[in-house]
């Protein structure tokens, strides 16, 4: 039997979670089940941190919002409630200027693209943004392409999105991402999607593989169709009033430690794409693959003409654009 690195982490922490008795232990926070991707990459960096402060640091992490949607788990690691937090960069749209660029449609041509345009200088100039707004940005994760789902109808082109409503994130990019296509957006914390499009308050979503399917979504929104609208990284923050409690020493422990979890997160996603898409396929979903995304791409203009207006954000997407 192939062991993925999934099983085997979810085994060892296990183990590790039982022995542990830390001097100080970082409360995280994830809106993600237990064994999701983000989920066991914070635990994994909990465990490379706790190796290397010699117990002095643990991480717990708190996953499947038992401390909140994202947007409320935002604040309170603002306010030092919450110690870290692994969120979408969407939801932090509204409040840092510097993530909305990651969160522009079509903004990236792939995930490498967006790998390398993150790992290189713009993603360090992204992530010190956050230290304007009481959070240390710590480590990018990945979060594949989002591509809308729906209870009614296989979405073929942009024609059939007209005047259905999804559910977006909140953030006015994605309002405005949706109205650009023709059709309704409402913006809802996560946890309350299944329901909404259960009772048709909604006729769908837009998400990854691994949400779309861990949410359970899959079972009430049965048509997927890949356009890929956006690639939007993850981040991993911690608050700055926790950091500040931290020596030199162990802030870079911190960074390190966060920065080590980044190639074990993209296996782990990898994995689980590939995991998920099959698992919704057996379902019976209905995936429409062959789509133009022409369209998409060209009714996003007037998204990016309202949104990237300053000197800050124009230049940003223009060295976004030129990265190879
Ligand atoms: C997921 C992401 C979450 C959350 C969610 C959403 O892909 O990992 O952090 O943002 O989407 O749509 O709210």
């Amino acid at each position: 039997m192939k062991l993925t690195l999934t099983a085997a982490l979810l085994a060892g922490s296990a183990l590790a979670t039982a022995a542990t008795a830390c001097e100080t232990t970082l409360r995280s926070s994830d809106t993600h089940p237990e064994g999701y991707p983000t989920v066991l990459a914070v635990q994994e960096m909990g465990k490379l941190l706790e190796e290397r402060t010699g117990g002095r640091l643990c991480v717990e992490v708190f996953h499947s919002a038992q401390l909140g949607e994202e947007k409320d788990t935002i604040e309170q690691t603002q306010f030092g409630v919450i110690d870290m937090n692994r969120v979408s960069m969407g939801p932090f749209n509204n409040i840092i200027e510097e993530t909305q660029v990651v969160s522009l449609p079509y903004i990236f041509r792939s995930v490498e693209h967006m790998h390398t345009v993150m790992d290189g200088p713009i993603g360090e100039e992204i992530l010190a943004a956050f230290g304007d707004h009481d959070l240390v940005g710590l480590a990018f994760y990945d979060g594949g392409s989002r591509s809308f789902y729906n209870s009614e109808k296989p979405i073929t082109s942009m024609a059939d999105l007209e005047g259905m409503k999804f559910r977006v994130m909140q953030s006015d990019i994605f309002v405005d991402m949706v109205s650009a296509l023709g059709a309704n957006a409402t913006p809802l914390p996560y946890g309350e999607v299944y329901s909404s499009i259960q009772t048709g308050v909604i006729d769908g979503a837009e998400n990854n593989w691994p949400s779309y399917e861990s949410s359970g979504h899959f079972e009430v929104a049965k048509y997927y169709t890949l356009d890929q609208h956006l690639i939007v990284p993850e981040v991993l923050v911690m608050s700055k009033m926790a950091w500040d409690k931290l020596s030199p020493e162990d802030q870079e422990a911190v960074r390190q430690a966060a920065k080590d979890s980044v190639p074990v997160m993209r296996k782990l996603w990898e994995e689980r794409e590939a995991a998920s898409e099959q698992k919704v396929r057996d379902a019976g979903v209905e995936i429409v693959t062959d789509i133009d995304k022409t369209p998409f791409i060209e009714a996003m203009v007037p998204v990016y003409e309202k949104h990237v207006t300053s000197d800050k954000l124009k230049d940003l997407v223009e060295r976004i654009q030129a990265t190879e």
